[in-house]
């Protein structure tokens, strides 16, 4: 797959509009039809009329260069562009536990958590939000919670309803009920019961889409209550298996509107595109370096996208878009398997 994007992203455009003019699609002359439309909607630029394909320019003689067909078959393919714009007015965060140290890790860092510093890396990521325009309350801390400040995991927040979640990771069950205090004044609360687990950081809500993470945190029960909540206000729920990391949004973040930004390697990108009629077509996929993946959780708000500091593909491919790239140092924070959406839950 990998191999597949790489080669795709060197296809120019004019050599991919030619190749879309000679595929010969082996779904039939409707396949084709639909698909021509979708391409055209998609990505105009593609085609020399800048108004797509017709059907007889898509009806040709050849069969596809397969790595370009599985690759859009795939949905794989970003177009540079500027993204629809995600706003939010407020944000509850929550300040650093005195025992942050005790934080749980998947694996060992070679220095251990220096709590001050993550104070101050904090006030920044604070700072930031600001700058973005957003309202922010900070929560105090919970001290008898190491993890607390990664007040994302709690809860899941659509339109007017707050799913207040019950987290994989048993010594953070606790954590939920005063978020669900505050949220309680402007939303309308749903709970998640006993067997179900969720943790914020595997639900990326795109649109009216709900990509949740089959991670060791959040299991099928958690994902059917996500359905169950959010399905009857109009969303849909994808599930995307999570292996070898902690949670999906480690390796996926929404940008904009319609777009995901993914870390190369980490999860197929089949679940969040499909130009052709995948799953949920139609998603913008921007992907970055597995070098760069702590990058890919990145929070994009108003027009500015808080960025971990010493990205600088990430940051070249969200400036390309159009976004305002403020960098913070996260060392602390990605000692602890956490990062920049971990931190805040955003409000419209
Ligand atoms: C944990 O293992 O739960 C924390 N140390 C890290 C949680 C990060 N949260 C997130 O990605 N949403």
């Amino acid at each position: 797959m990998w191999q597949v994007v790489q080669e795709v992203t060197a296809v120019t455009e004019a050599e991919l509009a030619s190749t879309l003019r000679a595929t010969k699609d082996p779904g039939g002359r409707k396949r084709r039809q639909k698909t021509a439309a979708r391409i055209r909607a998609l990505a105009p630029q593609w085609f020399d009329d800048g108004r797509g394909a017709s059907r007889r320019e898509t009806a040709g003689r050849s069969r596809p260069q397969p790595t370009v067909w599985r690759a859009l078959r795939s949905g794989a393919v970003a177009t540079a562009g500027t993204l629809q714009p995600l706003n939010a007015s407020s944000a509850i965060v929550r300040a650093i536990s005195a025992t942050f140290h005790d934080a749980i890790v998947q694996h060992a860092a070679p220095s251990p958590i220096d709590v001050a510093l993550a104070r101050t890396q904090h006030a920044r990521y604070l700072q930031a939000l600001r700058g973005a325009g957003l309202a922010v309350t900070e929560l105090p801390p919970l001290d008898a919670h190491p993890d607390a400040c990664f007040v994302e995991d709690c809860a899941l927040v659509a339109g007017d309803t707050a799913l207040i979640t019950r987290s994989g990771a048993p010594s953070r069950v606790g954590e939920a009920d005063s978020i669900a205090e505050v949220l309680a004044r402007t939303l309308r609360i749903e709970r998640t019961p006993a067997p179900a687990t969720i943790d914020g950081g595997d639900c990326l809500r795109v649109g009216r889409t709900w990509f949740i993470g089959r991670s060791a945190r959040t299991n099928a029960e958690g994902a059917q209550r996500v359905r169950e909540v959010f399905g009857p206000l109009g969303y849909s729920v994808v599930e995307v298996p999570v292996r070898g990391f902690l949670h999906l949004k480690c390796v996926a973040s929404r940008i904009g509107d319609g777009a995901v930004l993914v870390a190369e390697g980490s999860v197929d990108l089949g679940f969040f595109g499909g130009l052709f009629g995948g799953l949920f077509g139609g998603l913008e996929v921007v992907t970055i370096p597995p070098t760069e993946a702590y990058a890919a959780n990145t929070v994009v708000v108003n027009g500015t996208a808080l960025v971990a500091a010493h990205h600088p593909h990430t940051r070249a491919a969200l400036e390309q878009r159009g976004l305002r790239v403020v960098e913070l140092d996260m060392s602390e924070f990605a000692k602890a398997d956490g990062s920049l959406t971990c931190l805040s839950i955003l409000l419209d």
